[in-house]
């Protein structure tokens, strides 16, 4: 599950390392495992390391890649816009994904840049190292390296550009490589435009004009996650990200040339194949429940593979964090039951702390269950 914090504080800077050689102590395996993945490949690990391995039930089956539905935005912004959005609706209710072609976001020059970060010396990208999972800079490893009891094959630099918020955040940004700064921004503030046209265009396919959530979003939350999956000695043991959801309306990934996205549909996992160029983009949480179940919020999962390795970055949108969200008004009238509870950031906190955040998804912990009737 991916969260959305405010922007606040400082940065934890990561304490020099007494582990220098290869050491059998479990506090110094631990030292090292939470250093991450790219640190264990360049130290010429050949085994994954025991924290690694999943149950037997948990661990990747092979899967032959998949399409997904294609939103063509050049068809949206013409005289077929009525049929694309009727695409778009049904992609959001059946499976929950789609990828979007023509939208025009340049995304070479940051796949590049994020490719040279995660190449540079471990003491440098360890600059970024915090456990606090608000910090609104923070490079880290694994889901949630502080509770995961097996952890994933993943390094990130989680980087929030709130649109209200962009210019002031930006100097916080890794300033090495030299170019990370004025190459991530545009591509951040590109992306916030490609969802505002997306979000609403699924308002408008849901038939909720004007309701004043647009203007809401300006002030709203875009955090982009930078992952990398190292190729991995041992990828039919391990995930690089487990079975998750997003936390907010909408999350657009940009990926390179390597596959390694799997999505649920309730039955099998179906591994993503996306158009070269396309951007994959799936419901998330928030929009379920503003939506009242309409779109989906669906689990999805990420493999790695023995040879190449990969990098994406998911750009996850959603309205400001103080805001609740529950169902749309509109979708409430003539009797409509409403079907989640309203929901906010402390509440999805609280939850991520208590017992059952280790059972259920968030979603599940707020649908509203009716008695038999
Ligand atoms: O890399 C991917 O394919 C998905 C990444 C993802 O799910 C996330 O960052 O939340």
């Amino acid at each position: 599950m991916a969260i959305l914090g405010p922007a606040v504080d400082r940065q934890q800077q990561q304490q020099p390392s007494t582990c220098n050689a290869p050491s059998s102590s479990d506090s110094c395996k631990e030292e090292e495992e939470l250093k991450g993945v790219r640190h264990l490949c360049e130290r010429g690990i050949t085994a994954l390391p025991p924290r690694y391995v999943l149950p037997p039930s948990d661990r990747p089956a092979p899967a032959a890649p998949r399409s997904i539905p294609v939103i063509d935005l050049a068809r949206l912004r013409s005289s077929e816009r009525a049929r694309e959005l009727a695409a778009l609706d049904a992609a959001c209710r059946d499976l929950g994904f789609f990828q979007v072609v023509n939208h025009g976001v340049q995304s070479q020059g940051m796949l590049d840049v994020a490719r040279r970060f995660f190449a540079l010396p471990q003491e440098e990208r360890a600059r970024h190292m915090s456990s606090d999972i608000r910090a609104p800079v923070r490079y880290g490893t694994s889901f949630n390296q502080l509770n995961d009891g097996v952890l994933c094959w993943r390094d990130f630099l989680k980087l929030l550009c709130n649109p209200a918020r962009l210019d002031e955040v930006v100097p916080s940004w890794p300033d090495n490589p030299a170019d990370l700064r004025d190459v991530m921004s545009p591509y951040a503030r590109a992306n916030q435009m490609l969802f505002r046209e997306l979000i609403s265009a699924a308002l408008e396919a849901m038939g909720i004009i004007g309701s004043g959530v647009l203007k809401e979003l300006e002030s709203g939350t875009h955090m982009m996650m930078v992952n990398c999956f190292p190729a991995c000695p041992e990828p039919e043991l391990t995930l690089g990200m487990p079975p998750h959801s997003d936390y907010g309306f909408l999350t657009l990934l940009l990926q390179d040339q390597v596959n390694g996205l799997e999505v649920s549909d309730g039955e099998d996992w179906l591994l993503v194949d996306p158009l070269p160029g396309a951007l994959v983009v799936n419901v998330g949480d928030h929009l379920e429940i503003f939506s009242n179940g309409r779109y989906k919020s669906v689990l999805h999962r990420v493999r790695v593979n023995s040879t190449r390795s990969r990098i994406s970055v998911a750009s996850l949108h959603s309205l400001p964090t103080e805001r609740v969200i529950g169902p749309a008004p509109e979708l409430l009238a003539e009797g409509t039951p409403r079907l989640y509870l309203d929901t906010d950031l402390a509440t999805f906190l609280d939850y991520l702390s208590s017992a059952e955040g280790k059972h259920k998804t968030f979603l599940q912990s707020r649908r509203i269950t009716f008695p038999p009737s």
